[in-house]
């Protein structure tokens, strides 16, 4: 069958991911009552009754959809993925498909992703849903997959049903909050070779919302329909991970997503938190590949977010104040990432982010066209260059301690 064309929508919305750059992920649900991540009921085999009642005891009173958005705003993202359901199949989102919802099952009785979705519109943020497509609750995702254990749940299912319980949630998430970015997918993985009948939820999905993107954590090539390559925990193309591929799509939109310590769900013992250099680092790497950051936070049980995440995202937007105009809206620049550091261009400028290089004169391959100028994007003061055939050697500044000397270098055009 021939490649459907794709949508004008959806282009101008792949566009507009491509130049968003950076995102705010949101891992938040039941587990975080238990601070111990969000994988708690697996790995603590948890049997579903008593998540259950753990589940029954959900309130976070002091959650304020305001209060994230204000700080999603300062840290400079220009989306926000939350959690509407993760594996341990438990709704975040006020659903008619099951009463195992935050809504209907528990005191605190609000639909946080109405909350969230109203400030996100008022800010101009846009919010992407995190959809698990595993679930260690539902009678129906049988038979069960990689992550099974015997958690009390009958030993047979009707998956077809189950496919109509995740279709019947998306279109909730499609019709209830407005206009979406996109549905990230994720969890396909726990059984890849079960019959999931993508096409036909992906054409639900673009039926419903056709500039929504969607985002698929499968870990495998992009497949038709999709419109993101999302990486977990690396950049594009590295495998750190353990899960990643290796095949970058040339034509769709990259991401990277991140933990900002080692957890998704907030973990109370877990302080391995990354340093502000680091997540920069990422930041214009991510950038560096044409790619964007997609940066955790995992949100305490009583809805607020702990300082070590404040003041980091607090730190990445000062950042962003002085040197945005070298990620926002750039691509992958004419050098692919080195070690020293990584380059974005806008149109005839290309950005030359000097992450860690302790020498004076730095050395470019060509840049594909001629460098009429260059200057530190901090002050101004011009950088001294030196260009041949072979490329163009930069004469730097000393570092004083920035995170990334940025070098704005003006050509020709290309
Ligand atoms: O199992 C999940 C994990 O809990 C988390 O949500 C991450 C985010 O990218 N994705 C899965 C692992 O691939």
């Amino acid at each position: 069958m021939a490649a459907q064309a794709v949508p004008a929508e959806r282009l101008a919305a792949r566009a507009w991911f491509s130049g968003a750059k950076f995102g705010l992920f949101i891992h938040w649900g039941v587990y975080s009552e238990l601070g111990a991540g969000e994988w708690v009921m697996h790995n603590r085999k948890i049997a579903v009754p008593a998540y259950e009642t753990l589940a029954a005891t959900f309130d976070p009173t002091k959650f304020d959809a305001t209060a994230w958005v204000a700080l999603a705003r300062r840290a400079g993202v220009r989306y926000i993925t939350i959690t509407a359901r993760h594996h341990d199949g438990f709704s975040m989102f006020q659903t008619g498909a099951t009463p195992y919802n935050i809504v209907d099952w528990t005191p605190f009785k609000r639909d946080p992703l109405a909350e969230l979705a109203l400030a996100c519109r008022a800010a101009g943020i846009k919010l992407f849903f995190y959809y698990s497509q595993l679930d260690w609750h539902h009678p129906d995702y049988w038979p069960r997959g990689a992550t099974a254990w015997d958690n009390g749940r009958p030993d047979s299912g009707d998956w077809s049903r189950y496919r109509t319980f995740m279709n019947v949630q998306l279109t909730e998430l499609l019709t209830h909050y407005g206009p979406v970015g996109g549905i990230w997918f994720d969890g396909m993985w726990d059984k890849p070779d079960a019959d999931w009948q993508l096409d036909t939820t992906y054409a639900l999905i673009h039926r419903l919302q056709p500039a929504a993107l969607i985002v698929p954590n499968h870990h495998q090539r992009p497949r038709a329909g999709e419109d993101v390559q999302t990486f977990e925990q690396d950049l594009p193309g590295a495998n750190t991970a353990g899960f990643n591929t290796s095949y970058v799509s040339g034509d769709l939109p990259l991401e990277t997503s991140l933990t900002m310590n080692d957890s998704w769900g907030f973990n109370i013992t877990d302080t391995s938190y990354k340093s502000v250099r680091t997540i920069v680092g990422y930041l214009v790497r991510a950038a560096g590949n044409g790619g964007n950051l997609l940066l955790n936070v995992g949100p305490r049980p009583d809805g607020t977010i702990s300082p070590e995440f404040v003041a980091r995202l607090d730190s990445v937007g000062a950042w962003l104040g002085t040197y945005g105009a070298a990620i926002y809206d750039t691509r992958g620049g004419p050098v692919p990432p080195r070690s020293w550091g990584a380059t974005t261009q806008r149109g005839d400028t290309v950005f030359v982010h000097v992450l860690d290089w302790p020498d004076p004169l730095l050395a470019l391959p060509p840049l594909g066209a001629r460098v009429r100028s260059a200057h530190l994007m901090r002050g101004g003061a011009a950088v001294p260059y030196r260009q041949s055939a072979a490329g163009v050697t930069l004469e730097l500044p000393p570092a004083a301690g920035e995170l990334d000397r940025v070098v704005v270098v003006i050509t020709t055009g290309r």
